[in-house]
């Protein structure tokens, strides 16, 4: 027996785990871990489960080709070589802009995904990039991009240090938190009143967060900018500004906030008038206040304004870039920039729909526009990593459609799925336990300055490919460099980039240095490893990677510190408070100040023991409390006249669901998570809970004008009775509550 550590790859809270294995090496338990700094021992179900994921017998071990719908297990250089006779051949016939990639949510976790997305889109060489980003946090990107210079300049709430905390769209209770890497969100919560502080949820729903507050109210699916828009009102009207940092735009601010007064939006966003100015003073008068929203504001309508609205509070209140306000962490790796500084979208424009480009990227919502629409610069190919389109993306069945004209699909993920069924090779990445890990992304994200690294817990077996050396011959390939190229090849290409860069910084460890002399400092036994080691030699605190194994708990950079300055990157070094690139946007949200007509609204749920679309093939996370059911009113079940079932119908589709009544749903708003919809599967666990595919119903022709993000909630449905579907278990309607536990 023997124990190991590592960090949780699987959400963004990046709680450190504990692992034991017996003499066979298999996962005989996964807790928290305890000596862990940040999420001092904090664990939940899912990381609990990782032995039974990270094992799952569904797992592809091999690569997968596929003649019709006959599936073949393939060597790995008979993959690669299928690989380059289809994507050559598309990009011989059509041209380099008739490829497209998509990188899926869990990319943004692994270190195949996070070192190779950048060599991968370069030498494929086409403007069809895609990812999750557009169906998650675009609008945030915009929103800071344009307020502060930076598509990257996220800051976190100061949550251990906050005295009042108004939560808006986010759930964080159950999905851990997100874009705010904090392990044990709700302890940290509960921490927050314990001294003394307030939280508010603005939510449609009464989530488990809203439990854990002081107060919550229900806002209509869709209308937080104009709750945020009355908020900056009543600060303005009322005197309660308190600028801490320098500022531009605050006349402009102040026309633009005039119509939107607390009585104007109150009957459209359905919060009273007098509980908008109230918060208003509550977060002026707080000693320390923070505003945090996420997925709920972000992927609806006017996400990018609604982002903006929320850091324009947070600084119209002084708690931007101030302790127990929100602040900007300070990784331990090179702050690498990640799109144009200073910052600009629509450097291109996709072309069916003519939507510009935000953080080079282009809206999953139009890619199947992209794909079905014939002419010049038509997608005709998919490379495809980690991502599970046909459940994810708005009208997810139309872009199954699609993806089965594709002339060429290839696929980096563990399983024959939804999406990659229509893959013509499928290239599994190893176990979890068999990777490195490095969150290079989300410790640009925590609510305290933090670095850990995860070593391999189980070594590759022999002749099996790490996801970053299938990535490295994915790029290689797309380069024209074929298909027995050496990963190490491009890995040498990227580390002398970084050297490259490294001997040019002042003060850098390898200033003035050769390259030859630079890379001979660098430890690590694989390309990313190596990567980041150079990373964080550049970074500010001189750390390394052999420093980082030394410690392999974590280790603990200090509190947030104010840092503005290090992050602003506009033209007058002020903070923009009405960049006139929102005016549009601005202008359209005026005419919503009008009463509206009631259809009922529909809007996601995340689920404790789930993760998108990959978690339901693991026994110990489905059945219980998590199925996929339609919440929903007591109130609008009996005006519906609904029983067990009901039959949803949205502009793009319909489906039928059961119902789980729910006091705390708002009456007209109904509750589907996503991710659902296995019927067939290879997955078997999941084929047997199916569920039903959300974005059947989400629209794919409407999206946030400035940043192309998908909106999924408050898409209008109506919700009509409906039988059983033959052969189905009946539902259940009592929510079982798990205890959140740690080690
Ligand atoms: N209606 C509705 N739709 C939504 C949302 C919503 O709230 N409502 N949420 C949206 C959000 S926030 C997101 S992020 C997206 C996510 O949507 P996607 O980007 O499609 O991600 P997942 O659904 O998580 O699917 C992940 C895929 O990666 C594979 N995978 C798992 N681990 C690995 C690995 O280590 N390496 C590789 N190569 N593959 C792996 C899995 O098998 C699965 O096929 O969904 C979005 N869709
Ligand atoms: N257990 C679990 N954890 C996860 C995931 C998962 O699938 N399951 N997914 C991971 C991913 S990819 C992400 S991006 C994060 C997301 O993390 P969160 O953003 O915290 O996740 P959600 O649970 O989707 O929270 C959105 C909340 O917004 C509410 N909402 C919906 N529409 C509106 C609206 O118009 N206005 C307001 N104010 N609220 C609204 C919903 O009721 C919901 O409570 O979670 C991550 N963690
Ligand atoms: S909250 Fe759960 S899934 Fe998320 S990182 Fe921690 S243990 Fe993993
Ligand atoms: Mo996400």
């Amino acid at each position: 027996m023997r124990t190991a550590h590592r960090t949780c790859p699987i959400c963004d809270a990046v709680c450190g785990l504990r692992i034991e294995l017996d003499d066979n090496e298999k996962v005989l338990s996964v807790r928290g871990d305890a000596d862990d700094p940040l999420s001092k021992g904090y664990i939940c179900p899912k990381g609990a489960s990782l032995g039974r994921i990270d094992e799952d017998p569904d797992r592809l071990r091999v690569p997968m080709i596929r003649t019709g719908d006959q599936w073949r297990e393939a060597g790995w250089d008979e993959a690669f070589e299928a690989v380059e006779q289809g994507l050559m051949g598309v990009i011989d016939r059509h041209g380099r802009q008739s490829v497209a990639a998509y990188f899926g949510n869990p990319t943004f976790h692994t270190m195949g995904g996070i070192f190779y997305r950048g060599p991968l889109s370069q030498s494929l060489g086409t403007t069809n990039l895609y990812s999750a980003g557009t169906i998650d946090q675009l609008p945030k990107h915009v929103a800071v991009g344009l307020m502060f210079g930076s598509g990257t300049a996220i800051s976190v709430p100061d949550l251990d240090r906050t005295e009042y905390l108004l939560i808006l769209g986010a759930n964080p209770a159950e999905s851990h938190g997100s874009l705010c890497a904090a392990p044990d969100f709700p302890g940290r919560l509960k921490a927050l009143r314990a001294r003394g502080g307030k939280i508010v949820v603005v939510d449609p729903r009464r989530t488990r967060t809203a439990d854990l507050a002081d107060e919550h109210l229900f806002v209509r699916p869709g209308t937080d900018s104009l709750l945020l828009f009355a908020l900056v009102h009543t600060l303005l009207a009322e005197d309660l500004v308190t600028l801490r940092v320098e500022t531009e735009g605050l006349e402009e601010l102040r026309a633009h906030a005039r119509p939107f007064t607390p009585a104007a939006v109150a009957p459209v966003c359905g919060v009273p008038a007098g509980d908008i100015v109230r918060l208003a003073r509550e977060l002026a008068a707080a000693p320390a206040a923070a505003v945090y929203t996420r997925m709920g504001t972000s992927t609806a309508d006017f996400g990018t304004l609604t982002q903006w609205l929320v850091d324009v509070v947070n600084t119209l209140t002084g708690n931007l870039d101030r302790p127990g306000g929100v602040m900007f962490p300070k990784p331990a790796t090179l702050e690498m920039p990640w799109g144009p500084r200073p910052f600009t979208s629509g450097r291109w424009h996709s072309r069916v729909k003519n939507y510009p480009e935000a953080m080079g990227e282009l809206p999953v919502a139009t890619l199947a526009d992209e794909i079905e629409t014939p002419g010049e610069g038509q997608v005709r190919a998919l490379i495809s990593i980690a991502g599970n389109l046909a459940l994810s993306a708005p009208n997810g069945p139309r872009l199954a459609d699609a993806l089965g004209d594709l002339e060429f699909m290839v696929c980096v993920d563990p399983y024959l799925n939804e999406t990659t069924k229509y893959a013509d090779v499928i290239l599994p990445p190893p176990r979890m336990m068999q990777m490195p890990h490095y969150d290079l992304l989300l410790l640009t994200v925590t609510v305290r300055n933090y670095t850990r690294f995860s070593p391999p817990v189980l070594p590759l077996e022999p002749g099996q490919l790490s996801e970053a050396e299938i990535m490295a011959r994915l790029s290689l390939i797309a380069a024209g460099a074929g298909a027995h190229a050496d990963p190490a090849q491009l890995d040498e290409a990227v580390i002398g980039q970084l050297l490259g860069i490294g001997t040019q910084i002042p003060g850098s460890p390898f200033h003035g240095m050769e390259l030859t002399e630079a890379r001979a400092l660098l430890e690590g036994d694989s390309g990313p490893e190596l990567m980041l080691d150079a990373m964080l030699r550049l970074g500010p605190y001189g750390l390394s990677l052999p420093e980082l194994r030394r410690n392999p708990n974590g280790l603990d950079l200090g509190p947030l510190e104010p840092r503005l300055a290090e992050v602003i990157d506009t033209e007058s070094g002020a903070v923009r408070l009405a960049p006139v690139e929102l005016d549009p946007e601005i202008e359209r949200l005026g005419a919503r100040l009008v009463t509206p007509t009631a259809p009922m609204l529909l809007i996601g749920r995340r689920q404790l023991r789930s993760n998108n679309s990959w978690l339901h093939n693991v026994p110990s996370l489905v059945g219980g409390s998590n199925r996929c059911t339609l919440h929903i009113h007591p109130d609008d079940v009996a005006r519906l006249g609904l029983d067990t079932h009901a039959r949803v119908t949205s502009a793009t589709g319909d489906l039928v669901v059961a119902i789980e009544p729910n006091e705390a749903i708002m009456p007209g708003v109904v509750s589907l998570p996503h991710g659902w919809g296995h019927a067939g599967s290879a997955q078997r666990t999941a084929a047997a809970h199916p569920g039903v595919n959300a974005n059947a119903l989400t629209d794919d022709s409407t999206i946030d004008a400035l940043s192309g993000n998908a909106v999924f909630n408050g898409a209008p449905v109506t919700v009509a009775p409906a039988p059983a579907p033959e052969g189905e278990e009946p539902p259940v309607h009592e929510p079982v509550l798990l205890p959140v536990f740690a080690a």
